[in-house]
């Protein structure tokens, strides 16, 4: 397979000024004619990406059907010779046929229950018909579609509309990948958004009949994002209609295609007792997310897919603020740095590790990655604390002015930065091209008064990157002093060599540093820090995440020890039951406090120190140390999960969502004294699948679990997304010596639909979230994986590819794990055939 680098990168050599394209939808054989204007402004051929699955019919320029001389068809590339091709601007025709009911990639246009459908990012158009398949390549498009089907969608504004056929036009010119088509037989929940400048939008949640009860909330997150877009940002929506779509087959979450934004089912479907509070927060979160492409990502759009995170890590940005402005700013903020751990970090510390703006890839698909959207935002954060909230506003109104219509790069990025504060970047570019998580160290020293810090940063060798020259990194401090008040508030210390000390002078006494406030940048940091120091900023910091930190650095210390023999650390027992007991604290955020790290992030740390990770070891530790949370506070959790209950029918906002989050905590605690009787109880009275779903986990955990297994389903099978999070909770908190048996019985299941992606990933997804069950000793966590991987990779690579990366942490464990997960992936690099997707992501793992 052949490497894209970016060094590469060449302008296309011809302006497409417009894209007319006309469907007849038929389930086996789609006809679709497009005709391009195009006007020559570079030399050579005319250069079209088109699929193997293209059944060619007719090519044509200026009107003239062109003969098999004028034109080469190699692979996905189609040339038109530049013989064949007539002064400075005319029109390429093409006509093609193509079956979506045959397409099992979820790629380019597809069936999905009946419904017509098309996921073109990144490289899907292609799929569709010829076409210059690039996101630098943009035009306003035309758009007939002609099926039985009753609503028939497309981008932009609806021209006409007659019974079996439609016409839509896009005047915002745009690239390919973000072109898309729905037909089916679908209906919708409608609303209306009157914009800043006083136009009606009309607003359509299309679903399938028989779910519309369940859209509502779509709908009310969609409102409120478009009126938070033009409040924070300044950005107005500008079509006269805005759809979105619930698909029950979509490799991904969402697809923000201009004005019509196809949605997974799982992001817009939801009532009381069907989804918990976390599918709610991410509905809300994934709309908005989708909603702000609209400026960034669609009005400004990336060059090339090197550019990713240009519209990525911006819009993960975007949405991140959104929730903090929503809900609670700092179990936001804690939330994501959880997420940015157990996955980017991961990803760094491994054979996957990339930039945030990767220079080569084969598989394009394969860096919608972590490192790509949540470091991506995490250095558009650090960028924000370095400019300050004035800088960066002068530096995002100069973004949508200068580049609006273009399809930008990294380097446009930071300039408009550079050109609205007059700050010199060229260092801090090196988030965006250096992979691997910088270690930061830091050390004290006390002098009569004078509280010097001094900090050491070194990065790690990532693949194909040795040296790691320093960065920029803003680390925000204050002090605390011995009486738990703040003696300086927060600073932002801006370190820019591989070592660099600051003072801080004038202080009575000596205080404790509150470091990397708010998680200020992306770093492991490393500290000599001890128990008492930790209690003491978990009791007494002024700074959520600090404090949060506190106790996690308490119950990681306190793991690994344990994982090597140690027993329960009654500092953090103590600690966690002060912090819990106090109801003057938000209970969502006593609720993340109570959670233990999770047992492969406790692997990570263990692997940092030079440990070889014991998964079982690990796994016991974790459950020693719940247990004796549960032994010590069990009055108090026992008071906790009484006293927070939710009067009242169900509401998804964020302070039922607290109480209800530390009630489940409490639950899962006291369910391992209680043997699952309070678990049974609240399985039986739940009013809402939170509460019915925290029930289930506790009492498959508690081995409880077989009657309450079977009413579940009996319940909920003719509900897919429901059926999901019962494939998905089985594996996952199973006993880890059961997991890869219970997979793989799962999998055997009639109604274990393997091909559709949410399935497929809640099953072999709730697995590999079993960190001692995926990596059980005998190897069968591998096996059923690989097994399955290598079936999916034949029907819907992508799904495939990113589900290997299950494996990306093989290499830190003891021997005969690391032989047999070599040997699982090997089994898939040997299958015939291998996607390109999978070949790239196994390669990689085992280079
Ligand atoms: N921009 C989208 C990324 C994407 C995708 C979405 C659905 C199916 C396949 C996809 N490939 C890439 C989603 C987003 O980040 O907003
Ligand atoms: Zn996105």
């Amino acid at each position: 397979f052949q490497t894209q680098y970016l060094a590469d990168y060449r302008p296309y050599p011809f302006r497409l000024n417009e894209t007319r394209l006309r469907f007849r939808l038929s389930d086996h054989a789609t006809e679709v004619e497009s005709e391009l204007d195009l006007t020559r402004e570079g030399d050579g051929p005319l250069v079209l990406d088109g699929g193997a699955g293209l059944k060619l019919l007719r090519l044509a320029i200026d009107g003239r059907e062109l003969e098999p001389g004028d034109f080469t068809r190699e692979g996905e590339v189609l040339t038109i010779a530049e013989t064949a091709l007539p002064g400075t601007s005319f029109t390429f025709e093409a006509h093609v046929r193509i079956d979506p009911g045959a397409n099992t990639t979820f790629e380019g246009l597809y069936l999905s229950g009946g419904m017509f459908c098309t996921q073109c990012e990144a490289e899907g158009f292609r799929h569709i018909t010829f076409y210059p398949d690039r996101p630098d390549v943009m035009g306003p498009f035309r758009v007939s579609i002609e099926s039985t089907k009753s609503i028939l969608l497309s981008n932009g504004n609806p021209v006409s509309t007659a019974p079996g056929r439609a016409e839509w036009h896009d005047p915002w010119p745009k690239p390919a990948y973000l072109f898309a088509l729905v037909a089916g037989d679908l209906v919708a929940i409608s609303d209306s958004f009157t914009t800043m400048s006083g136009r009606e939008v009309a607003l359509n949640v299309w679903v399938r009949p028989g779910d519309q009860d369940r859209a509502g909330f779509a709908m009310e997150s969609l409102i409120k994002s478009m009126k938070w877009d033009e409040e924070v940002y300044g950005r107005e929506y500008d079509l006269d209609v805005f759809n979105i779509v619930a698909v029950d087959d979509f490799n991904m979450g969402a697809m923000e295609n201009k004005g019509l934004n196809i949605f997974n089912s799982k992001l817009v479907l939801a009532s009381p007792e069907t989804a918990t509070d976390d599918d709610y927060n991410r509905i809300e979160g994934v709309i908005a997310h989708e909603y702000f492409h609209n400026w960034t990502g669609n009005r400004i759009t990336c060059r090339d897919w090197f550019q990713l995170c240009l519209k990525e890590g911006l819009t993960v940005f975007r949405d991140q603020q959104f929730t903090s402005d929503m809900r609670s700013a700092p179990v936001k903020r804690i939330e994501d740095v959880q997420t940015l751990r157990a996955r980017q970090f991961r990803e760094d510390q491994g054979p996957l590790a990339h930039p945030v703006r990767p220079d080569h890839y084969q598989e394009i698909n394969n860096f919608y990655t972590a490192t790509v959207y949540e470091k991506g935002a995490e250095v558009i954060g650090m960028l924000k604390r370095l400019v300050g909230d004035d800088g960066y506003k002068a530096a995002l109104d100069l973004y949508f002015d200068r580049h609006d219509g273009d399809a930008a790069t990294i380097e446009d990025w930071l300039s408009v930065f550079e050109d609205a504060t007059g700050r010199d970047l060229a260092q801090f570019k090196r988030w965006y091209t250096d992979a691997g998580t910088p270690r930061l160290r830091m050390d004290e020293a006390w002098d009569d008064g004078k509280l010097t810090l001094s900090f050491t940063q070194v990065t790690p060798p990532t693949p194909g990157q040795d040296d790691k020259p320093p960065r920029v990194i803003p680390i925000a401090v204050g002090l605390i002093g011995p009486n738990g008040d703040e003696v300086r508030p927060t600073e932002v210390l801006e370190m820019t060599e591989a070592t660099q000390s600051f003072a801080f002078e004038g202080l009575g006494a000596r205080p404790t540093v509150s470091v990397l406030r708010g998680f200020s940048a992306p770093v492991v940091l490393d500290r000599d820090l001890d128990d008492a120091g930790r209690a003491f900023l978990l009791a007494h910091d002024t700074d959520p995440f600090v404090r949060w930190e506190s106790g996690r650095g308490l119950a990681l210390t306190a793991l690994q020890a344990m994982a090597q023999g140690a027993e329960p650390d009654p500092a953090y027992i103590a600690a966690i039951g002060e912090l819990a007991g106090d109801d003057a604290v938000d209970p969502a955020f006593r609720a993340l406090c109570l959670q233990l790290p999770p047992e492969d992030e406790v692997a990570a740390r263990l692997s940092d120190a030079g440990i070889v990770p014991d998964p079982d070891a690990i796994h016991a530790a974790h459950l020693r140390l719940a247990r004796a949370v549960a032994e010590t506070h069990e009055g108090l959790l026992d008071r906790l999960y009484r006293q927070m209950t939710v009067p009242g029918a169900y509401i998804p906002d964020a302070e039922g969502a607290a109480r209800r989050a530390l009630r489940n905590v409490a639950l899962a605690r006291l369910s391992l004294l209680d043997g699952g009787a309070r678990a049974a109880a609240q399985f039986a009275d739940a009013g809402n699948m939170t509460e019915r779903f925290a029930a289930l986990a506790a009492l498959i955990r508690a081995g409880k679990a077989e009657g309450a297994l079977v009413e579940f389903h009996e319940e909920f099978a003719s509900n897919r997304l429901v059926m999901d999070k019962w494939y998905m909770v089985q594996p996952a908190a199973a006993d880890p010596s059961q997991a890869a048996a219970i997979t793989r019985k799962l999998s055997e299941r009639d109604d274990f639909d393997w091909k559709n992606p949410n399935r497929f990933r809640a099953l072999l997804g709730g697995l590999s979230a079993n960190h001692a069950g995926f990596h059980a000793a005998d190897g069968a966590g591998y096996d059923v994986t690989a097994d399955w991987l290598i079936r999916m990779d034949g029907a819907n690579p992508q799904i495939a590819a990113r589900m290997s990366s299950a494996f990306e942490t093989w290499w830190r464990y003891d021997a005969g794990r690391r032989e047999k997960s070599l040997a699982a992936l090997q089994r898939i690099a040997d299958t015939p055939r291998l996607s390109r997707n999978t070949s790239e992501m196994v390669s990689r793992m085992m280079a």
